[in-house]
C-alpha cells in the first residue's frame, strides 16, 4: 500500500486530477499533502473536494496546513488579516472559487478541514512539514512558525535529531532541476523539496518552474506532472 508525498497545489485541480491519474492511486494508498492546496491557482474548493473524493474512495488522505491556509484561517479573525490574505496572497482567487466575497461565508465544513489539518506528519523513514523545520529551538517540530513559513533552512539541519529520516517539505518553488538534485541526493542529504511552483506555470516555465510534482515512499519515485490549465 504505497504512500505518495505531494507538493503545493495551489488551487490547481486540473493538474492534481493528472497528477493522481499518473500516480495511478488506489484505495488502501496513502496520500499526504504538504499544504497550500488553496490560493493563487483558478479552482481552491475543487481542489478540497478533489482531496475529499480520494478519501471517499479509500484513499488514505493527510492534508498537513500550509501558511495559505493559515492565512485563511488568520483572516477570519479581523480584516486587515482578510485583506492581506485576499490581496497580497491570492486568496481572492479562493474566495471566488467558493463563490463568496468574504472568508466569513466560505461553508463551515471547509473551515473545519482547514482548522484541523495537521502541521507535520511522520511516517516510516520520513518526517513532511510545509515548509520548513527550526533546528535551533529544542523541539523543532514545536516551532509552529518556521513549520509553515520557514526558507532557507538546510545548513542548520541536525542530523542527530533527524537520525535515518527524509524530510519532505514544500512552500519555496524551486526549479524542476534542483528538485531532481536533491532526489538524487536523497539518501545521504535527507530532504527533498516537492515545490516547483505548478501555479506559476506558464509564465515562469522558462525559469523551470510549471510541475505538481510528487514522491512515492517505498520505491523512492519522483513523479512531475506539468500545469493543466
Ligand atoms: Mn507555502
Amino acid at each position: 500500500m504505497p504512500t505518495y508525498f505531494v507538493g503545493d497545489v495551489h488551487g490547481c485541480r486540473q493538474t492534481l486530477l493528472a497528477l493522481l491519474k499518473q500516480l495511478e492511486i488506489k484505495a488502501g494508498d496513502t496520500a499526504v499533502f504538504l499544504g497550500d492546496l488553496i490560493d493563487r491557482g483558478p479552482d481552491s474548493k475543487g481542489v478540497v473536494d478533489t482531496v475529499w473524493q480520494l478519501r471517499a474512495v479509500g484513499i488514505r488522505v493527510v492534508s498537513l496546513r500550509g501558511n495559505h491556509e493559515q492565512m485563511l484561517l488568520n483572516a477570519l479573525e479581523d480584516a486587515d488579516s482578510e485583506e492581506r490574505w485576499c490581496y497580497h496572497n491570492g486568496g481572492q482567487k479562493a474566495l471566488e472559487s467558493f463563490g463568496v466575497s468574504s472568508v466569513g461565508c466560505i461553508p463551515a465544513e471547509y473551515l473545519r478541514f482547514f482548522e484541523g489539518m495537521p502541521l507535520w506528519y511522520e511516517t516510516e523513514g520520513y518526517l513532511c512539514v510545509h515548509a520548513g523545520l527550526n533546528f535551533r529551538a529544542s523541539d523543532p517540530l514545536s516551532d509552529t512558525h518556521a513549520l509553515l513559513w520557514l526558507r532557507h533552512w538546510y545548513d542548520d539541519i541536525d542530523y542527530t535529531w533527524l537520525r535515518n529520516r527524509i524530510l519532505i517539505h514544500g512552500h519555496t518553488p524551486i526549479p524542476l532541476q534542483i528538485i531532481e538534485e536533491q532526489h538524487l541526493h536523497l539518501t545521504h542529504q535527507q530532504y527533498l523539496n516537492l515545490d516547483n511552483g505548478c501555479v506559476y506555470a506558464p509564465a515562469y516555465s522558462s525559469q523551470g518552474l510549471g510541475h505538481l510534482m510528487a514522491l512515492r515512499a517505498d520505491t523512492q519515485q519522483l513523479f512531475a506532472q506539468p500545469f493543466v490549465g
